[in-house]
């Protein structure tokens, strides 16, 4: 595993945009539904138990906090949407604070979609897809508890899932992940690695 994201630290907390640390470098945001497993999969991702607050109560991380790898590179953990209990008026506001992240941060490189396996991809779930591929953001999704179906329903999951994806071509990409039994850490690492520029990786984006 590269170094990098052991090294992970908690940087700062933002509840808007105007909060978040200065817009350079590289940014990865982990986005998806309240309980899709978003902290769980960066403490995997990280190798650490305790990074990001994990919990049954869904709605947990209502903040965005972010992450640093080193001075130039960061990942996101979002709010989860879709939270029942949530009012509508705040729901509304996170909305529009998420959709001025996604839009108008530069070191935004590219979002991890979090869903759970076993849940066909919800009302947000497609429209974080619409807006991703919109304004030209590459996006990698992954099915989250995988340990928690057989292996021939997980892969009809990933089969169908690819099939909603490919239009977008080579700016989306799907894969099964499971932060309990570790599977899928290195596939989402090369995603990673593409995307934070990482030495030894192809990519075609130049830095900045
Ligand atoms: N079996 C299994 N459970 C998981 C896995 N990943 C997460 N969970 C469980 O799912 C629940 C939610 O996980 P979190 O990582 O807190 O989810 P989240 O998306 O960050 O949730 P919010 O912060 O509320 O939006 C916890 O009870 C986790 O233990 C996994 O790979 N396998
Ligand atoms: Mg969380």
């Amino acid at each position: 595993m590269n170094p990098l994201y052991h090294q992970a630290r908690f940087q700062v907390s933002a509840a808007k945009l105007s909060q978040c640390p200065p817009d350079s470098g590289y940014e990865v945001a982990f986005a998806g539904r309240s309980n899709a497993g978003k902290s769980s999969a960066i403490n995997a991702l990280c190798q650490q138990k305790q990074l990001a607050r994990t919990s049954k109560t869904p709605g947990r991380t209502q903040l965005i906090n972010f992450f640093a790898l080193d001075p130039q590179r960061r990942l996101v953990d979002l709010p989860g949407y879709g939270f029942a209990k949530v009012a509508e008026q705040i729901k509304r506001e996170w909305q529009r604070e998420l959709a001025a992240y996604l839009e108008q941060r530069h070191s935004l490189r590219g979002v991890v979609l979090l869903i759970d396996v076993r849940h066909p991809p919800k009302e947000f779930d497609l429209q974080m897809l619409e807006w991703s591929g919109r304004i030209g953001l590459p996006i990698h999704i992954l099915l989250t508890k995988a340990d928690k179906l057989k292996r021939g329903a997980a892969s009809s999951a990933l089969q169908r899932m690819k099939k909603v994806i490919a239009p977008r071509g080579a700016m989306a990409s799907v894969q099964l992940f499971s932060a309990l039994k570790r599977q899928g850490v290195e596939q989402a690492h090369s995603k990673l690695d593409q995307w934070f520029e990482v030495a030894g990786t192809n990519s075609d984006s130049p830095a900045s």
